[in-house]
């Protein structure tokens, strides 16, 4: 039989096939790992043959696995050369933003975005708890929103708390699997919660001294939002590290960027003081925003301390 990994705990999988039924498997005996560099062969959304066991009652073993279309991935903590798969095949993928409680960096959106690029899958920048927004705030998060959706990545605004600007994250949703990705506690869960009819998914405070959130969702999970249309709830990350995107690449996944490294004078410009550089002074015009730069230039130095 053939379905999609929709839950994976690391030891079982559940997994759906084509008519929506639900089954419980696990990864034959050793299953080899196709890339020694990630930390689980098997994700959420990976497209899997399986089999029914005929000794056991209800559970089925995975046998093989389709080639990924795409996926998003995430180094794994404490600097291991590991890194892992957090889901696979997707349409888009949806970062939750918050601009308080907790706040979301320029950093953390940047890198997220150049992963996205890196694998060719659409971003769109759902800003949440719009409803904590004072006037201030409102006219931060519409130049940001300004920022990013003239660079290809649409913004909506909205509060998942209070149902503003849901019916608009239904419409991008149609007929797509999507992928909802950003800090722990930005309201992943609550919005995923309005959107899937019957499901309960647990969400929790955050704590008031630390603001962090408290990763209160531990697995990746696939749900239907309806019979087409299929939406991907992810424990918070923390920190997004890259994965595989050689230097003379980055720049390219900078979409404002990338439309002017045909007039460097060198091919191999790294945009930090080269001369003939056609990127340093379209960031000095204003005509690239310096948050951007600079979040190239840390990526770039992070990648430099790996190598
Ligand atoms: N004021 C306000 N609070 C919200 C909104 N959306 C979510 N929250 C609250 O934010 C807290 C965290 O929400 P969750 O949905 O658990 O966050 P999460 O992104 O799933 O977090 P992790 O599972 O830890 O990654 C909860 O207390 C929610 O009630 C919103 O639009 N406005
Ligand atoms: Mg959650
Ligand atoms: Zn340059």
């Amino acid at each position: 039989m053939k379905g999609v990994v929709v839950k994976s705990t690391g030891s079982w999988y559940l997994v759906r096939d084509a008519e929506g039924k639900l089954h419980p498997c696990r990864l034959r005996g050793k299953f080899k790992l196709n890339d020694a560099k990630v930390s689980n062969p098997l994700a959420v959304g990976d497209r899997v043959t399986f089999e029914r066991e005929a000794s056991e009652e209800n559970t089925a073993v995975i046998s093989h696995i389709e080639p990924r279309q795409n996926y998003i991935i995430r180094k794994s903590t404490h600097k291991t050369a590991h890194s892992h798969i957090i889901a696979a095949n997707l349409d888009q993928a949806l970062l939750v933003v918050t601009l308080v409680s907790p706040r979301t960096s320029f950093g953390f959106i940047d890198r997220f975005l150049v992963t996205a690029e890196a694998y060719d899958i659409p971003v769109v920048i759902i800003y949440n708890k719009i409803d904590l927004y004072d006037l201030e705030d409102r006219q931060y998060q519409q130049a940001v929103s300004d920022l990013y959706s003239q660079l290809g990545y649409p913004g909506i605004s909205c509060s998942a708390e209070n149902d503003i600007g849901l019916d608009e994250v239904r419409t991008i949703m149609q007929d797509k699997t999507s992928l909802v990705s950003g800090h722990s506690g930005v309201g992943k869960s609550t919005l995923i919660n309005k959107l899937v009819p019957d499901l309960e998914l647990r969400t929790s405070e955050i704590s008031d001294y630390s603001d962090k959130g408290k990763h209160t969702t531990t697995f990746a999970e696939m749900f239907e939002v309806n019979s087409t249309s299929f939406i991907i709830d992810t424990p918070g990350i923390k920190e997004l590290g890259l994965v595989d995107i050689a230097e003379n690449e980055l720049a390219s996944f900078f979409p404002e960027m990338r439309e002017r490294l045909k007039d460097c004078k060198y091919y191999n410009c790294r945009h930090l003081n080269e001369p003939g550089c056609a990127v340093v002074p379209a960031v000095k015009a204003g005509k690239i925003a310096l948050t951007r730069y600079e979040s190239y230039r840390s990526i770039l130095a992070e990648e430099d301390n790996r190598r």
